[in-house]
């Protein structure tokens, strides 16, 4: 039987009628949870997908607003603008998308962003919350993957996780998400990367397998178990010559072959991608929310 096709699209707009309530709430006390996000430059991924986010804050009632910088722009000025937003009551969320120019420090940029408004969940006292098991925010993409798990019937708990990828944004956030002592969490996890020797044998011996790699259909049909559930977190554009961009969007595996023999998987595009969207502003509403009551993280 052909495996069922678990929709990012679908569940991110749950996410988002759930995030129409609380926001309709913050603002019946006088609270409008706005989040600001930067760019330095025209990356054209960028562009895309901060226009997707533009566009789904305005659905859940979030007002959002993005700076764009030119490719040029001194870090000092980045900074500058960050510590001008951190002191703004009115601003809840702040973002500066990925990748940055060469010559911008993207960990000093991180640093600089107020942990109380860091949206993205980059910041290193909000990782380092995350991994003693007492987080404030989540980071998006991970936190996606296990809503997208959750919510579609597959909690991890007690599962054997194999998360193929150990960056700072995907793999080790979500293997620190996923070990949590609690309720729809409590995985087992194994996190493979370039130094893994004998990487199929592992893969095949997850019952969720997560694609978070960044290489263009790396995962193949042999290096998953028959009934596996596997979450794609790839967002890779490959040269398409049939297609009007010049391009298309593949994740990190092998998908029409995968179809064939595992339980369940997300697509690319409308799987991870826009549950990466709806948890930046599930953060943006947590954030003002808290702001609103403590204002501590
Ligand atoms: N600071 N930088 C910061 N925060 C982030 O959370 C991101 N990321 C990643 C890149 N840099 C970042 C994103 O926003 C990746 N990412 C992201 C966001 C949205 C989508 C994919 C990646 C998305 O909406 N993907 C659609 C297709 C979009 C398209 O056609 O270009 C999908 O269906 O997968």
């Amino acid at each position: 039987m052909p495996a069922k096709i678990i929709s990012g699209r679908e569940i991110a707009e749950q996410v988002h009628a759930e995030l129409r309530e609380r926001v309709a709430a913050l603002n019946a006390r006088g609270i409008s949870p706005h989040l600001v996000m930067m760019r330095v430059g025209e990356d054209p991924a960028s562009v895309s997908y901060m226009k997707q986010k533009e566009k789904s804050a305005a659905e859940v009632g979030i007002s959002s607003e993005t700076l764009v910088f030119p490719e040029e722009t001194k870090e000092e000025v980045v900074l500058a603008k960050i510590a001008e937003l951190n002191r703004d009551p009115n601003v809840h969320g702040i973002i500066v998308q990925l990748p940055l120019p060469r010559h911008i420090d993207p960990r000093k940029v991180v640093e600089a962003i107020d942990p109380l408004k860091d949206v993205d969940c980059f910041h290193p006292l909000n990782v380092g919350k995350l991994l003693l098991g007492e987080p404030y925010l989540l980071p998006c993409t991970p936190h996606g993957v296990w809503q997208l798990l959750l919510r579609s019937g597959y909690s991890p708990e007690g599962k054997h996780v194999v998360i193929c990828g150990r960056s700072n944004i995907n793999g080790k956030p979500l293997f620190a998400i996923l070990i949590q002592k609690k309720a729809g969490a409590n995985a087992t996890v194994t996190v493979c990367h370039t130094g893994t020797r004998n990487l199929p044998e592992i893969t095949r011996q997850a019952d969720i397998l997560i694609a978070a790699m960044g290489s263009p259909r790396a995962i193949t049909a042999d290096m998953v178990r028959e009934g596996a559930v596997v979450i794609d977190v790839g967002v890779n554009r490959v040269p398409d010559p049939t297609k009007k961009a010049g391009f298309r969007l593949v994740g990190d595996t092998d998908f029409e072959a995968l179809l064939e023999k595992v339980e369940a998987i997300t697509p690319v595009p409308g799987g991870v991608g826009p549950m990466t969207v709806a948890m930046l502003l599930w953060n943006t509403v947590l954030a003002a929310e808290t702001q609103a009551a403590t204002g501590r993280c």
